[in-house]
């Protein structure tokens, strides 16, 4: 029998949290196809936004692992796979804010935007270890799977135009590369101090919080 990874661990202690970021109202409404479509634009638009400084957060993952120098488990790339798949994300944007006639220049970041980017800010420098770092790249691409993965169920009544948005992130390769990212956390967590454990823990609950936020701006809870 497999041994319960330190991951498996926090998911079932977070569930409540977790479930409140993978299905949340927002994403229940693409669910059941009665979205506000206004709704979806704003989220279209302030993701962008968050994308983009998602970027140079993802680069400074793409440098620790390097740096861990006992990369014998391909982290460098996995992780490159998932810079890769970010600037195709970025000209999809482009693309979909077009169709949609959102005018992403003119795009003002809200407020949990506005924050959820500075803690991504905070956690690129060198003084945040590799693997606090890489559980929040774990954590904040396994929410948007899980979340959009939900709305392509077959019982879902998700509508026709927003299957694509869903297919972005709920496809099974992205699956893959979530559970290839979870691999590599939960070998670097096997070997981390208490003290990492304890910070990297406390920086998953504030994904999951940020991406809770998130959601309700983009649903107008704000
Ligand atoms: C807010 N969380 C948010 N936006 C995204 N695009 C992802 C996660 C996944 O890349």
């Amino acid at each position: 029998q497999a041994k319960i990874t330190v991951t498996e661990t926090w998911l079932r202690k977070h569930r409540h949290l977790y479930d409140g970021a993978t299905r949340h109202p927002f994403i229940r409404s693409i669910r059941d196809g009665n979205i506000d479509i206004s709704a979806f634009k704003t989220w279209l638009g302030q993701d962008y936004i968050f994308v983009r400084a998602f970027v140079p957060f993802v680069a400074s993952v793409l440098t620790k692992a390097y740096k861990g120098s006992d990369d014998g488990n391909g982290d460098v790339e996995v992780i490159l796979g998932g810079v890769a798949a970010l600037h195709d994300e970025i000209s999809w944007f482009k693309k979909e804010a077009f169709k949609w006639g959102v005018q992403l220049s003119s795009i003002v970041p809200q407020k949990a935007n506005q924050e959820y980017c500075r803690f991504l800010e905070s956690l690129i420098g060198p003084e945040v270890e590799y693997t606090v770092a890489a559980v929040a790249f774990w954590a904040i691409e396994t929410i948007y799977q899980e979340s959009f993965a939900h709305c392509l169920e077959d019982d879902s009544k998700t509508p026709p135009e927003l299957k694509e948005t869903c297919k972005r992130w709920g496809n099974e390769s992205f699956g893959e590369y979530c559970n290839s990212l979870r691999n590599i956390v939960d070998g670097q967590l096997e070997k981390a101090s208490d003290d990492v454990i304890t910070k990297a823990e406390a920086t998953l609950l504030r994904v999951l919080e940020h991406e809770v936020d998130f959601w309700n701006m983009s649903h107008g809870r704000t």
